[in-house]
């Protein structure tokens, strides 16, 4: 019997620009994990920083369709993951989505993907943040940066934090209804940054950190948020899934660097695969 996980990563395909589905399907593929996607939309581009004029085509009539099929087929998956999603109708159809694969045995992953540097992402409103606020209360893990959390809370965007600031959105975010919050981009000093948990269940806070890198680079919340969801279903703790994710991405940043002028939109992380499949090796001894 193959003893294969299966994850299903619900979200667009940017066909340039090396975010969403064209890095969760590598990135989950090499962590030995099987695939399955729902494509929300097609767009050329995805819509950040430089590009501009991207087709978009919405595939929202589909999901439902594409839900059913399975249903027939008893298909289960062992996570659900959830990334950019395009309009609020579509918002509410992957919440329907939760209710007929979300189970007892599986885990429910949502990026929350809305914003960044304290701005919506272009084509994102009000409703669409307070759909995806009822959205999160389904989740097990939710993934903001603190531009989302801030959104998600409806709190001022704060670049700046500390420890005891970082506690208390992880707080609030647990009170929307998600278990185990996760915020990326967290850095308390210029030397450093990563992400922080709160277990709201044993009411612990996880920090993981890696070197500072005064750039952004476009599609790390992607990247962050494939390989925590792989190592979750793989059966990694919190504290190592966090660890690997941030270790990971960190790794895509480094090796982006050097090219950063050709690689404006997005990271050179294929170079970083055989990395990752090392981390989840080193984490079974
Ligand atoms: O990386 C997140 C993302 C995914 N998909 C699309 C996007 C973005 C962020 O800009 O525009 C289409």
């Amino acid at each position: 019997m193959i003893n294969m996980k299966r994850i299903v990563t619900i979200q667009d395909i940017s066909c340039f620009g090396k975010c969403s589905l064209t890095v969760a399907l590598p990135i989950i593929s090499v962590m030995g994990i099987e695939t399955a996607v729902i494509p929300t939309a097609v767009l050329s581009t995805h819509t950040g920083k430089g590009f501009s004029g991207y087709t978009f085509r919405e595939l929202t009539n589909d999901i439902p369709d594409i839900s059913k099929h399975w249903q027939s087929m008893h298909l289960a998956f062992d996570a659900i993951y959830t990334g950019y999603l395009g309009s609020v109708e579509q918002v509410q159809i992957v919440s329907d989505f939760f209710d007929s694969f979300g189970r007892e045995d599986n885990f429910i992953v949502v990026d929350p993907v809305l914003g960044d540097g304290g701005s919506l992402y272009a084509g994102m409103t009000q409703e669409f943040v307070t759909e995806m606020k009822k959205l999160c209360r389904k989740a097990d893990y939710i993934l903001p940066n603190m531009t989302e959390a801030a959104f998600l809370l409806g709190i001022p965007y704060a670049p700046e934090h500390d420890q005891s600031s970082v506690e208390d959105i992880l707080r609030k975010l647990a009170g929307l209804g998600c278990a185990t919050p996760i915020i990326t981009g967290v850095h308390f000093d210029s030397e450093s940054q990563g992400a922080a948990a709160y277990d709201s269940a044993n009411d612990k806070f996880y920090y993981s950190f890696s070197k500072s890198v005064d750039k952004t680079v476009h599609g790390t919340g992607d990247i962050f948020a494939s390989v925590f969801t792989g190592a979750v279903t793989l059966g990694k703790s919190l504290e190592q899934s966090l660890d690997i994710a941030v270790k990971f991405t960190y790794d895509c940043i480094e090796a982006t660097l050097p090219c950063f002028e050709e690689m404006w939109y997005g990271t050179c992380f294929e170079s970083c695969l055989n990395n990752l499949i090392g981390y989840i090796d080193d984490s079974k001894k």
